[in-house]
């Protein structure tokens, strides 16, 4: 089984199923791919059906898109548990999971993870401006402090437990660190949207991710 990514200093989308990866197996192999290189960029065309990563490969199928891998995992790790056990907290998670997939364009377009900022590292940049972005930032306090108000007793992940949409909330988390976005000043005022922001930084998966970023920028 392999998983080919993007570059780990930038590729949100990479990043997501390889967590929820992690969780389930350390049996698989990955091969990061720089689209930003002509030969990255020709070798994606030949390994992935949209030209984009991440995709999985396993059992003679490639597999596209992250949601589709992260579901693959659900079906091929059940003992695993990667949606919480309570139905209604479940219905929920997919819905989260799944606003993160599709939407946020705004806080996306205004803070991108590209070479000049990448995901992981020391650098920081200058909060974004804008009424559409401060709007997708209050909307994600809003769910996160819901979610975690009404299902995150049993521990300090969205949902108590890791559940997938910590693996697609999580480059956002990276997002709001490298541009220093004050959760408080939308809607945060308990504080609880910036301590699961804190969470999802220090998660071991993000911090050996992070690392082997790191890594491969110093062995370039
Ligand atoms: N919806 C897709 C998005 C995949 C995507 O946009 N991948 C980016 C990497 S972060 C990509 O392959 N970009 C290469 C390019 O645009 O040439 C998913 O969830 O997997």
């Amino acid at each position: 089984m392999e998983l080919i990514i993007g570059p780990r200093l930038f590729s949100t989308w990479s990043l997501r199923p390889w967590l929820v990866l992690k969780r389930c197996t350390g049996d698989f192999a990955v091969r990061e791919l720089d689209f930003n290189t002509a030969e990255g960029h020709a070798e994606m065309l030949a390994v992935s059906p949209t030209g984009l990563v991440p995709v999985l490969r396993v059992e003679g199928e490639t597999i596209w898109d992250s949601m589709a891998i992260s579901v693959w995992c659900a079906e091929r790790y059940p003992q695993v548990r990667l949606w919480p056990i309570d139905a209604h907290a479940r219905w929920l998670a997919r819905s989260a999971a799944c606003e993160m997939h599709g939407g946020f364009s705004a806080l996306r377009t205004a803070c991108t993870m590209n070479p000049g900022h990448p995901m992981v590292g020391p650098e920081r940049s200058p909060p974004p401006e804008g009424e559409a972005v401060a709007a997708d930032i209050r909307r994600l306090v809003s769910l996160w402090v819901e979610m975690r108000t009404r299902f995150g007793a049993g521990g300090d992940y969205l949902f108590g437990d890791w559940s997938v949409p910590d693996a697609f909330f999580t480059p956002v988390a990276a997002r709001i660190r490298h541009y220093q976005i004050d959760l408080a000043a939308h809607g945060d005022a308990d504080g609880v949207a910036t301590a699961y922001v804190a969470t999802l930084l220090a998660q071991p998966d993000f911090l050996e991710w992070s690392e082997q970023a790191l890594a491969g920028v110093a062995s370039r």
